[in-house]
């Protein structure tokens, strides 16, 4: 167990207010604090409702006991807490190791608030020694790959073991290793300008406080 994963996470739910709809992440991280939230629902009578961002999140958050809710039902996300692979001086993150980026970034886009939880070991000077995450359509995905390629990276298709990694949304995910991404923002754009790209790991300018912890303490980074 990595203890200062757990100490961010729980950190979090503090933030975590009655009444509110929470934009719930993916990943380790957000699973300790998935456990401390159920317990404030469960213990404090904690009135919230969630909306995950991936069939993972989803079913761990209903074996929790978690109520969740969807878009159907609300036109806003008070509060997204969410993980990431890096997280850069500016805040900006590079996210995706878990598969769930384009759920991920609708829901974190939609919230009025973002809180990323991390270990130490996410903080970077410049994002990119993580590959970045790009998912994509799978039809003409070699293709798609080329292109991408033309950026400066080597796209690797993500595998399940022997299979092809499949997304919540029924697309490929390219692993890219830039030697340093120095421009989140135009790398960005640019790749979405890529017919057959449905989405980047690049979360530019989301994010509003980042809650880490060092030696068992908690470290508070914002703006
Ligand atoms: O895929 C993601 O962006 C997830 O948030 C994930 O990679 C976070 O990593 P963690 O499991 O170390 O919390």
């Amino acid at each position: 167990m990595d203890i200062n994963k757990k100490i961010a996470g729980e950190e979090a739910v503090n933030y975590i207010k009655d009444g509110m709809t929470i934009g719930l992440g993916s990943g380790s991280t957000v699973n300790w604090m998935l456990k401390k939230l159920a317990n404030r629902v469960k213990n404090e009578g904690l009135n919230i409702k969630g909306i995950p961002t991936s069939i993972k999140t989803e079913l761990l958050a209903k074996d929790l006991g978690i109520p969740l809710t969807n878009f159907t039902d609300v036109e806003q996300i008070d509060l997204a807490i969410d993980g990431a692979d890096e997280v850069d001086n500016n805040l900006n993150l590079l996210k995706g190791g878990g598969g769930s980026l384009v759920r991920e970034k609708i829901v974190d886009a939609m919230a009025k608030k973002l809180i990323i939880i991390i270990d130490e070991s996410k903080l970077v000077t410049h994002l990119g020694a993580f590959p970045l995450p790009i998912e994509i359509l799978p039809f003409g995905w070699n293709i798609t790959a080329k292109h991408i390629a033309n950026f400066g990276c080597e796209p690797i298709l993500r595998k399940k073991e022997e299979d092809v990694f499949v997304s919540d949304n029924g697309n490929y995910i390219l692993d890219c290793k830039f030697d340093r991404i120095l421009h989140p923002k135009s790398l960005h754009e640019n790749l979405k300008l890529l017919v057959g790209v449905v989405e980047t790991g690049l979360f530019v300018g989301m994010t509003d406080k980042v809650i880490t912890a060092r030696n068992g303490e908690i470290v508070m980074i914002q703006h």
